[in-house]
C-alpha cells in the first residue's frame, strides 16, 4: 500500500475557498448559449442539524448536477429553507426561545454543515420562507388567487388537533390522527380559508409529459379519487307529510331496482325533516356521536357498521317503492351529496348494515342469470340483471348502466355525474410561526384585501405563541387593530396564518429571481428557467407538496402570471436512511450526524460514502462502517495520478494497452448511465474497478504509454461529481488547467467500449452443462464445433448425435438429445 500523501484536511477548504471566489458555478441567467437545467432539491425543514439522512439525500442529487454541468448545460442548482411551522413553533415553545431566533440559528448551522460537503448550490440564491422578502410575494400570491375567486373563507368542519390546537389539512391526517404528534383529531365548525384546488380535479389527473415515479402518479390519482356514475333524485317524505328532492350518488345505477333502504350521513340537512317526532331523541343523540368520529374511521371496513332510523321514507322514482330513510356514519357528508341508496345486494357494507339491522336484501345482479337460493354476501362481480322490470337480463354494469341512464336522462330523475376525493385545501392555521393572511375585516365592507402596496404584513414579533386553540395573532392588539383601505374607519386584521405548505408551493418560482423586488419573480426569469427539469426529494411528499405546487402553477397560470402548466418535469424520489429500524429524524431520536466523519475522513470520503452505502433511489440501513474502504480508495486514487501518472508517454497496440482503453471506455459508459439513471452506488463501483485495473497496472510497461496516462485523465473526470476537491487537486497536479469542474465531461466510443469477448452458456436438455468465452462475432458453425468438441459435452454426448441444436447469437447454444 502506498504511504498516504492524501490530505484532504489540507486540499478541502483550499479548494473550496477558491471555488467560492471565482463564483464557479454560478448559473448564469438567460445564457442562450448551452440549454438549461434546472436542478432542485426539496429544501428542508429548519428543524435542527443536518443528520447523514440529509447528506444521502443531497449527495446524489448535487453528482446529477455537477454532472450536467459537464455535460455543457447551464446548471441552476439553488438552496434554501422551509422555515415557518411546527417544527420551529414547537422547539421554541419547548426551550423557552422565540421561533425567529430559533429558525435563525438553526439555518446557521444547517449551512455550516452543508458548506462543508463541498456542495455545487449556489448560495447567492439562498431564500428562507419565513423572511419579510419572501413572505410578502407568499402574501400577493394569496391575493391574485383571491381575486380570482381561488381563495374563500367558509365555514366549514375542519380536523382539529387537540394537542398542536390548530386546524389540520385533511392530507395532514394520517389514520384519523395528527401528522405530527399522533393526537387523535376531533371535528370541529370554524370559518376558514381554502383555496379552491377542486376546480382544477380534472386538469390534475393529466401528467402528460411528466416523467414521474409510477408510484407518485398512482398516488395522486388515486388522492383525486375520480370516479364516474350517476346522481339520481328520490323523493323524501317529510315528518309533515310534504316531499323533497334526495339526490345521491351512485356508481351502480343498475343497481336501482335492488334499493331497500336508504341512508343520510349523520350531518345532512335533510335528517332534520326527514325524523319522525318518535325517533328524534335517538337520532339526535346519534348524531351527536358521530360528530367526533375522523371520516377515515367512519368508513373504515373494520368497524361495526353503526345507524338509526328516522321513522322516515323516501320514493324509489325507478318503481315508486316506498323505502326507509336511515341515518348511519359510513356515509360521509363530504363526498357525493351525502346521502346513498342502499343496495345490500350489491354492496359490501350496504350488505353488512342489511344483516345487522334486519333490513331486506334483494338480488338484482346474478352470475348465472337466476335467481340465487340465498346470498351470504353481496354480489359484486359480473352478472346478468334480475328482478329488475324491463331490464332483466341485461348485463350488469356497462351496458345495463347505459340503459338505465338514458332512461333516468328521459325521465328527468338522473343526470350523468363525476365526482372526486378531492376537496378545497385549507390553508388557515390558528398558529404563530407562519405568513399572516392579508385580509382586514371592516364593519362596512367585510373582507377587504390588502393593497399590494401596503405588502408584508409583517409578524408582529412579541406575541405570546403558546397554542389555546385560538390564533395568537389576536392577542395583539397593534397587529389587530388597522384602519379600513377602502374607507379608512377602524377595522380587524385577519389572525390566522398560512399553512407552511403554502410556502413551499412556490420556492422553486423564487429562485429563479431571488433578489427580485418588484414581484414575486421576474417573469423573465421564470420563463428561461422553468419548468424544473429534475425534481429531487423523498416519497414522503408525493400527495401533499407535489399536489400543492402544481395547483399553483396551474392557479397562477390562470391569475395571468405565467404561462405554463406544471412546475417539475421529472421527478426522482430517494430511499430513506433507517437506523435502528426506523427513519432516521430528529424527533424519533436516532440521528447520526455526519461531522465527525467530515473531520477525520473528508468530504469527498464521505459524499463517496454517501453514495455508496445504498441505492440512492431505494435507501438502506446505516452501520456507520466502512468509510476507511472509501478513504483507501481515494488515497489509492491520489497515489496513481501524483506518483504513476506519465509525463511522455508512448504509444503502443499491446494487448494490456487495447484492453486499458476497452476498460477506459467501458467505464465511461457505465458511470454516464448510471448517474443518468441515478444509480449512484454502481458508478462508484465502476470508478473503483478502473482504479483496481490502473493499480494492477501501474508498475508494468503499460503504465508508460499514453493509454495509461488518458486513463486516469478519464478517471479524474469521472471522479469530479463525487469528489470534486481531489479531483480538482488531481486535475492540477497532472498539469491540466483549473477548474477540472469546467471540463466536458468524457465521451466514450461505443466501438471501443465493446467487449471483445462474450459468455456462452451450453444447455443440453434444458439444463446449463457448460459455459466459456468466446470471442465476439464468432459464426455460429465455429460455435456449434466448439461446443461439440468440450469434453463435458463429448461425455454427454456419448457418442450419439444431438437430435437438435439451437443457437442464441452471443449467449445459448441449446442441444436436445
Ligand atoms: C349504490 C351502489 C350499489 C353503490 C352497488 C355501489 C355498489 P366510489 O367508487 O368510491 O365513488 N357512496 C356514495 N356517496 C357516499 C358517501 N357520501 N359516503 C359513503 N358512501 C357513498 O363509490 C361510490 C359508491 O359509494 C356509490 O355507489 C355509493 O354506493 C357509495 F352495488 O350506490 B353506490
Amino acid at each position: 500500500m502506498p504511504k498516504e500523501t492524501y490530505d484532504p484536511a489540507r486540499i478541502e477548504p483550499y479548494w473550496r475557498a477558491r471555488w467560492d471566489e471565482d463564483d464557479l458555478y454560478r448559473a448564469v441567467d438567460f445564457d442562450e448559449s448551452r440549454p438549461k437545467w434546472y436542478a432542485l432539491v426539496m429544501f428542508p425543514y429548519t428543524s435542527g442539524d443536518l443528520h447523514v439522512g440529509h447528506w444521502f439525500a443531497y449527495t446524489g442529487p448535487d453528482v446529477h448536477a455537477r454532472y450536467r454541468r459537464m455535460r455543457g448545460y447551464n446548471v441552476l442548482f439553488p438552496f434554501g429553507f422551509d422555515a415557518f411551522g411546527l417544527p420551529a413553533e414547537n422547539a421554541a415553545i419547548k426551550d423557552g426561545g422565540h421561533p425567529a431566533d430559533y429558525t435563525a440559528e438553526r439555518m446557521e448551522r444547517m449551512l455550516a454543515q452543508l458548506r462543508t460537503l463541498g456542495s455545487a448550490f449556489q448560495w447567492d440564491r439562498l431564500l428562507a420562507t419565513s423572511d419579510p422578502e419572501y413572505y410578502r410575494w407568499t402574501q400577493w400570491i394569496f391575493l391574485q388567487l383571491y381575486k380570482n375567486g381561488l381563495a374563500y373563507k367558509a365555514k366549514a368542519p375542519v380536523n382539529w388537533c387537540p394537542k398542536d390546537q390548530t386546524v389540520l389539512a385533511n392530507e395532514q391526517v394520517i389514520d384519523g390522527r395528527c401528522e405530527r404528534c399522533g393526537t387523535l383529531v376531533v371535528k370541529k365548525e370554524l370559518e376558514q380559508w381554502f383555496f379552491r384546488i377542486t376546480q382544477y380535479a380534472e386538469e390534475l389527473l393529466s401528467f402528460k409529459g411528466l416523467d414521474w415515479p409510477e408510484k407518485v402518479v398512482t398516488m395522486q390519482t388515486n388522492w383525486i379519487g375520480r370516479s364516474e356514475g350517476m346522481e339520481v333524485v328520490f323523493t323524501a317524505l317529510t315528518k309533515d307529510g310534504g316531499e323533497e328532492k334526495m339526490p345521491i350518488f351512485t356508481t351502480r345505477p343498475d343497481t336501482l331496482f335492488g334499493v331497500t333502504f336508504m341512508v343520510l350521513a349523520p350531518e345532512h340537512p335533510l335528517v332534520e325533516r326527514v325524523t319522525r317526532d318518535d325517533r328524534r331523541a335517538e337520532v339526535d343523540a346519534y348524531v351527536e356521536a358521530a360528530r367526533n368520529a375522523s371520516d377515515i374511521d367512519r368508513q373504515s371496513t373494520e368497524r361495526e357498521k353503526t345507524g338509526v332510523f328516522t321513522g322516515g321514507y323516501a320514493v324509489n322514482p325507478v318503481n315508486g317503492e316506498k323505502v326507509p330513510i336511515w341515518v348511519a356514519d359510513y356515509v360521509l357528508m363530504s363526498y357525493g351529496t351525502g346521502a346513498i341508496m342502499a343496495v345490500p345486494g350489491g354492496d359490501e357494507r350496504d350488505f353488512e348494515f342489511a344483516t345487522k339491522f334486519g333490513l331486506p336484501i334483494r338480488e338484482v345482479v346474478s352470475p348465472t342469470g337466476e335467481a340465487s337460493a340465498e346470498l351470504t354476501q353481496a354480489w359484486v362481480g359480473e352478472g346478468t340483471l334480475i328482478n329488475s322490470g324491463r331490464f332483466d337480463g341485461l348485463v350488469a354494469k356497462g351496458p345495463a348502466i347505459a340503459e338505465i341512464a338514458a332512461w333516468a336522462k328521459a325521465q328527468g330523475w338522473g343526470q350523468p355525474k363525476v365526482t372526486y376525493r378531492l376537496r378545497d385545501w385549507l390553508i388557515s392555521r390558528q398558529r404563530y410561526w407562519g405568513a399572516p393572511i392579508p385580509i382586514i375585516y371592516c364593519p362596512d365592507h367585510g373582507a377587504v384585501a390588502v393593497p399590494e402596496a401596503d405588502l408584508p404584513v409583517l409578524l408582529p414579533r412579541d406575541v405570546d405563541f403558546k397554542p389555546t386553540g385560538a390564533s395568537p395573532l389576536a392577542t395583539s392588539a397593534e397587529f389587530v387593530n388597522t384602519a379600513c383601505p377602502i374607507c379608512g374607519k377602524p377595522a380587524r386584521r385577519e389572525t390566522d396564518t398560512m399553512d407552511t405548505f403554502v410556502d413551499s408551493s412556490w420556492y422553486y418560482l423564487r429562485y429563479t429571481s431571488p433578489h427580485y423586488s418588484d414581484g414575486p419573480f421576474d417573469r423573465r426569469a421564470v420563463d428561461y428557467w422553468m419548468p424544473v427539469d429534475q425534481y429531487m426529494g423523498g416519497i414522503e411528499h408525493a400527495i401533499l407538496h407535489l399536489l400543492y405546487s402544481r395547483f399553483f402553477i396551474k392557479a397562477l397560470r390562470d391569475c395571468g402570471v405565467l404561462s405554463f402548466d406544471e412546475p417539475f418535469t421529472r421527478l426522482r424520489n430517494q430511499g430513506m436512511i433507517v437506523f435502528g429500524g426506523a427513519k432516521m429524524s430528529k424527533s424519533r431520536g436516532n440521528v447520526r450526524a455526519p461531522d465527525e466523519m467530515v473531520r477525520t475522513h473528508g468530504a469527498d470520503a464521505v459524499r463517496l460514502y454517501m453514495l455508496f452505502i445504498a441505492p440512492w433511489s431505494e435507501g438502506g440501513s446505516w452501520y456507520g462502517e466502512g468509510i476507511d474502504g472509501t478513504r483507501r480508495f481515494l488515497t489509492g486514487v491520489h497515489f496513481l495520478a501524483t506518483k504513476t501518472y506519465p509525463p511522455d508517454p508512448v504509444e503502443g497496440d499491446s494487448t494490456q494497452e487495447r484492453g486499458l482503453v476497452r476498460l477506459t471506455h467501458q467505464t465511461i459508459k457505465s458511470c454516464t448511465e448510471d448517474i443518468e439513471a441515478f444509480k449512484f452506488n454502481t458508478y462508484v463501483a465502476g470508478l473503483m474497478k478502473l482504479r483496481n485495473a490502473l493499480q494492477d497496472l501501474h508498475a508494468s510497461e503499460t503504465a508508460r504509454t499514453g493509454a495509461y496516462r488518458r486513463a486516469i485523465d478519464a478517471m479524474i473526470l469521472l471522479l469530479a461529481p463525487a469528489a470534486p476537491h481531489l479531483a480538482e487537486e488531481l486535475w492540477r497536479a497532472t498539469g491540466h488547467e483549473y477548474s477540472v469542474h469546467q471540463e466536458r465531461w468524457p465521451d466514450y466510443d461505443e466501438s471501443l467500449s465493446a467487449a471483445d469477448e462474450f459468455e456462452l452458456v451450453v444447455q443440453v436438455n434444458g439444463k446449463v452443462r457448460d459455459r466459456f468465452m468466446l470471442p465476439v462475432g464468432t459464426d455460429e458453425d465455429r460455435v456449434r464445433q466448439t461446443v461439440l468438441a468440450r469434453p463435458r459435452i463429448v461425455g454427454l454426448l456419448n457418442g450419439g448425435q444431438p437430435r437438435k441444436v439451437i443457437y442464441i447469437p452471443g449467449k445459448i447454444l441449446s442441444i436436445v438429445l
